[in-house]
C-alpha cells in the first residue's frame, strides 16, 4: 500500500469560501471550489483521510484482470489515485468521471504528477450518461448524494448491470437518521468536527444553507434497499464516522 494517512495533495489552499457573510446561493463545483477542494473536503468530511487509502486496499482485493474500474465524481482525483495504486500495472483500465470542468482540469494535473504508470482516462461527463461496462470496482465516493434522488435508482441499476460477478461498488455518503434524536446528535458532532477544524459558525451555517437543495442525504436502510433493488447483494458498512458512511455492495457471483 502507498503512503496512507497523508492528505493526497501536499500543497493546499485554505478554504475561506464561506468566511464572509454573503447572499445564499446553491453550492456549485466551480473553479473557486476546485481551488480549495482538498482543504475543504478534509476539514468537512469526517473520515475522508481514512477512506481514501482504504479505497486502495479495497480496489486491490476486488479488481479483476482485464476489467474496467471507475471513479464516478472523481473531483481532483484523490479516490482515482487510490484506485490506481491498488490496481495491477497492466490488465485493467481506470476511468475517472466528473462533470465539473474546473475539477477535471486540476485532476489531470494531479494524475500527471503521480508516478504510477497505469494510464487514467478522464472524462468530463455526467455520470448519469457516461458509458460503464465490464466493471469490477466502481467508486462513488461522496458523489451519489449530489445526484437528484429520482435518478439514483437508474444509475445504480446501470452500474450493477455493468459489473462482473464478484465485482464491488464502493459507496460513500453523508446519511440522515430515522430517529430524530440520533439525527440531532450526529449532526451536532459533525458540526463540532468542523469547528475543531477551524470553521466558524458563520462558515458552517452558510455552507449548510448552500448545500440544502444540492446534497440530499438518505438513510442507511434506504441505501441498502435501493442497492439490492439495483442488483447488488451483501451490502455492508465498512466505515462510519458520525453521519458519514462508506459501504460495499457486491455483484453476486
Ligand atoms: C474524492 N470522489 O475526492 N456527474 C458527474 N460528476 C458529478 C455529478 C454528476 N451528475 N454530480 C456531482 N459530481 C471525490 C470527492 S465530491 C464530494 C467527490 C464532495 C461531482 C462534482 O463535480 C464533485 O467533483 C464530486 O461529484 C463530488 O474522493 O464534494 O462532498
Amino acid at each position: 500500500m502507498s503512503n496512507t494517512e497523508q492528505p493526497p495533495f501536499p500543497t493546499q489552499e485554505a478554504d475561506r469560501l464561506f468566511a464572509r457573510e454573503q447572499p445564499r446561493q446553491d453550492f456549485r463545483f466551480d473553479a473557486s471550489v476546485a481551488r480549495v477542494f482538498p482543504d475543504m473536503i478534509r476539514r468537512s468530511v469526517p473520515g475522508y483521510t481514512t477512506i481514501i487509502p482504504m479505497i486502495e486496499v479495497i480496489t486491490e482485493q476486488y479488481a479483476q484482470p482485464g476489467s474496467h474500474c471507475y471513479d464516478l465524481g472523481c473531483s481532483l482525483g484523490a479516490s482515482t489515485l487510490a484506485m490506481r495504486h491498488g490496481l495491477p500495472e497492466s490488465g485493467c483500465t481506470l476511468v475517472g468521471v466528473d462533470n465539473s470542468e474546473a475539477m477535471i482540469e486540476r485532476c489531470r494535473h494531479h494524475i500527471a504528477l503521480d508516478d504510477h504508470p497505469l494510464p487514467v482516462e478522464l472524462r468530463c461527463e455526467d455520470i448519469l450518461e457516461t458509458t460503464i461496462q465490464d466493471a469490477s470496482v466502481t467508486t462513488l465516493n461522496f458523489t451519489l448524494q449530489f445526484v437528484p434522488p429520482a435518478q439514483r435508482p437508474e444509475l445504480l441499476a446501470r452500474i450493477a448491470g455493468a459489473t462482473r460477478p464478484g465485482g464491488v461498488l464502493i459507496l460513500s455518503e453523508k446519511i440522515r437518521f430515522e430517529r430524530p434524536q440520533e439525527q440531532e446528535v450526529q449532526t451536532r458532532l459533525h458540526h463540532e468536527f468542523k469547528r475543531a477544524n477551524g470553521y466558524s459558525d458563520l462558515e458552517i451555517s452558510q455552507k449548510r444553507s448552500a448545500l440544502e437543495q444540492v446534497l440530499i442525504p438518505e438513510t442507511l436502510s434506504g441505501h441498502r434497499e435501493r442497492l439490492e433493488e439495483a442488483g447488488f447483494r451483501d451490502v455492508m458498512v465498512w466505515y462510519q464516522c458520525f453521519n458519514f458512511v462508506s459501504m460495499l455492495a457486491f455483484k453476486p457471483a
